[in-house]
């Protein structure tokens, strides 16, 4: 495929188009746990465990775990990068060695299929990496303090390119109030490519002030949360607009956000006033009692063809979107995909993520995916669906805040503000 040289340097309307520039995410030998902060209670996964230690928090100690993460960061920049890859048989990979979990690697026997390794052209993306900086040492504002910040393994859920516009979120943790600045060279220095062609905004930084949070959140048990699942309110209030980029996806025209805990409505609707040339849609996950971040649970893979073929997204079975909201979608030629269950539930004990990082996977183009290497039921499904799928080792990544989606932020894709649901 030809490059479409007219691009602007920054452009990405879809979660799909041909991928031609990313971020990828960095894993410092200085990342922390997160905070327990009024945003966030972490909680160690691991019941054992648990019973033994408290949440952590501060600099992560096992330095075998950001290694890991780091190393796989860096494998997957490689496979961006290269013009061809070869993928490995689910069988091969399983061997080489990585999965080193027993039952995980049970799981993934029970599964397998063989599918045969072979070699494809997926052409070239470009791929950055975030600044390195120290996490560990503590922020604070005018009304709120944080004894140590993350990491920016994460670009995803800070940073956000909607069209020609390249946006920093609110964010809703004090901890990751400044983690933006890891993009921020990056952001400077694409924007002073082509000033009257790319934007580059930063939404409110809000206060982060105990008023700002919903005291009672955490206090409730998940069954008074069920009960209460239809009010969507979770532990940020409407006082000040409240977004994380993660919780946005972008299908040409328009843009669908999920309120979630890291975005309430007065987010959704600063992006509503602020970009109106896009339409902003507001997306609901009833039984999600803690959502936060929408690439685990409503992933949009392809557009309806121009032969009548259905357009697809992937969705969350344990969080299926209010029938209402999906609509749009069917009348529009789209259809849902249920994602399989995750080759393994098991979780790295200080991971705040759930098992469904099983889905949170990168789109090289319509027809080209990025997924993690155990989820073999995954592969099979998106095989049968007709995508190349490329597979990468990305579990060192659970506990530092995502996986292939989460570690990366799109600078530049080869599409258009495409009105997808005319
Ligand atoms: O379902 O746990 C994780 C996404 C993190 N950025 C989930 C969402």
């Amino acid at each position: 495929m030809p490059d479409n040289v007219d691009l602007p340097a920054v452009n990405a309307w879809t979660q799909f188009g041909r991928l031609l520039k990313v971020v990828v995410g960095r894993a410092d030998p200085t990342s922390c746990h997160l905070p327990v902060e009024p945003a966030c209670q972490s909680e160690i996964n691991d019941p054992y465990l648990a019973e033994q230690i408290p949440w952590p928090g501060g600099q992560v100690k096992h330095r075998k775990s950001t290694k890991l993460a780091e190393a796989q960061l860096q494998n997957f920049c490689h496979i961006l990068e290269s013009e061809t890859v070869q993928v490995k048989s689910v069988r091969e990979a399983a061997e080489c060695g990585r999965l080193v979990e027993k039952r995980r690697t049970e799981a993934l026997r029970s599964n397998t299929k063989e599918n045969d390794a072979r070699v494809f052209q997926k052409g070239r993306t470009r791929t950055l990496r975030t600044k390195s900086m120290d996490w560990s040492k503590p922020v604070a504002g005018p009304e709120w303090s944080s004894p140590s910040q993350y990491c920016a393994t994460c670009p995803r859920d800070t940073m956000i390119t909607l069209g020609n516009t390249i946006l920093e979120a609110t964010m809703s943790k004090r901890s990751r109030y400044f983690e933006h600045l890891a993009c921020r060279e990056i952001c400077l220095d694409l924007w002073r490519q082509d000033p009257l062609r790319i934007k580059f905004w930063s939404a409110p930084k809000p206060s982060m002030s105990d008023e700002m949070y919903n005291p009672g959140f955490w206090a409730k048990t998940d069954e008074e949360r069920f009960q209460s699942m239809r009010s969507y309110e979770f532990c940020v209030n409407e006082k000040e607009p409240i977004f994380d980029a993660a919780d946005i996806t972008r299908v040409g025209k328009d843009i669908f956000v999920q309120k979630s805990m890291t975005t309430n409505d007065s987010g959704i609707m600063w992006l509503k006033s602020h970009f109106p040339e896009l339409r902003v849609h507001a997306l609901h996950f009833p039984y999600d009692l803690y959502p936060s971040h929408i690439d685990c649970t409503f992933v949009p893979l392809r557009p309806p063809g121009k032969d009548r073929e259905d357009g697809l997204v992937l969705i969350n079975p344990e969080r299926p979107p209010l029938r209402a909201e999906l609509e749009l979608w069917s009348q529009n030629g789209w259809k849902m995909l249920n994602a399989p269950m995750p080759a393994t539930l098991d979780r790295p004990a200080f991971s705040q993520s759930s098992y469904w990082l099983s889905m949170n996977l990168l789109s090289l183009s319509p027809s080209t995916l990025v997924i993690e290497e155990a989820e073999l039921p995954l592969y099979n499904l998106l095989s049968e669906n007709g995508f190349d799928v490329i597979t990468v080792p990305m579990r060192g990544m659970y506990e530092f805040g995502g996986a292939i989606h989460c570690c990366t932020w799109d600078l530049q894709r080869d599409d258009a503000c495409t009105d997808y649901f005319p």
